[in-house]
């Protein structure tokens, strides 16, 4: 059994199949991990999403990005701006869409396998949390998504504050920066705030501002986890982080790192950017 943790396909289904060809991806053994942003920007969002729905929760293990929530709230018909660079409506145009979108909504913010002591997050997460608070701040979120009346969730989860987090945070306030943390986070300032906006590499970043991974004392430190979200950080092992977001839309890869043996493999392939 091997299991590959792949980063953001963003609707580039085409790679994605050609990606599991180069691993050998034996659907009845082996697992794979996607680090969110399963749509958007790409031609066939739709499509990646049946794939992982089809494969089911064994063999694919997913977690939500700022993009598959974005297709989320469009869903919902109560947020409806769209980017004139999205490509969400091969899903919410599909025949098959509500149980797409009821699928998207079961998955996880944050995917931790014990055995494999290995953790998944779309961005990352704040110094504050170790693996076991990341998993329960992440229900959180999770649970709000599946109730009845979840779009209420797309009413309130934009925006970048608050920026510190508290254990006194309570309702939508603490859910928007659970939520900004798991699906958002590239940096922190060195008290700990979030910093959202500066989407750059880090050797470029603002001063007393640290990658959330570099952070002093962050309490996962010592967890191998890995991420997607960040194109321009590109692909590689951070201590014990593994970037995996090498910007399959802009043109760039689409990547794979074996993550069940050691020494890790990674293996990348061109999309075209068409
Ligand atoms: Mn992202």
């Amino acid at each position: 059994m091997a299991v590959y943790a792949i980063g953001d396909v963003q609707g580039c289904f085409d790679e994605l199949m050609q990606l599991l060809d180069i691993i050998k991806f034996d659907s009845v053994i082996d697992q794979i991990w996607l680090s969110g942003d399963l749509v958007n920007r790409g031609p066939k969002s739709a499509d990646v999403l049946r794939f992982a729905m089809d494969m089911g929760p064994e063999l694919v293990k997913v977690v939500l990005g700022n993009h598959d929530l974005h297709l989320l709230a469009n869903a919902t018909g109560i947020c409806n701006y769209q980017n004139r660079m999205d490509t969400i409506s091969s899903v919410l145009e599909a025949d098959d869409k509500d149980e797409l979108i009821i699928w998207l909504r079961q998955q996880h913010l944050f995917h931790h396998d014990e055995k494999l002591s290995f953790s998944m997050v779309h961005a990352g997460v704040p110094a504050e949390w170790s693996i076991s608070e990341c998993q329960q701040r992440a229900m959180e979120v999770e649970a709000v998504l599946k109730l009845d009346n979840w779009h209420e969730f797309f009413l309130y989860i934009y925006g970048n504050a608050p920026k510190q987090w508290s254990e006194d945070l309570t309702g939508w306030n603490r859910l928007l920066y659970i939520t900004n943390c798991f699906t958002r986070l590239r940096y922190c300032h060195s008290d700990g705030r979030l910093e959202l906006k500066f989407k750059g590499h880090p050797k470029n970043r603002p001063k007393h501002q640290h990658s959330w991974f570099d952070m002093p004392n962050r309490k996962s430190n010592n967890n191998n986890i890995v991420f997607g979200h960040w194109s321009t950080l590109g692909i590689g092992q951070y201590g014990n982080t593994f970037s995996l977001d090498s910007g399959a839309v802009w043109g760039g890869f689409l990547t794979a790192v074996r993550i069940d043996k050691r020494p890790y493999k990674w293996f990348t392939i061109q999309v075209n950017s068409k």
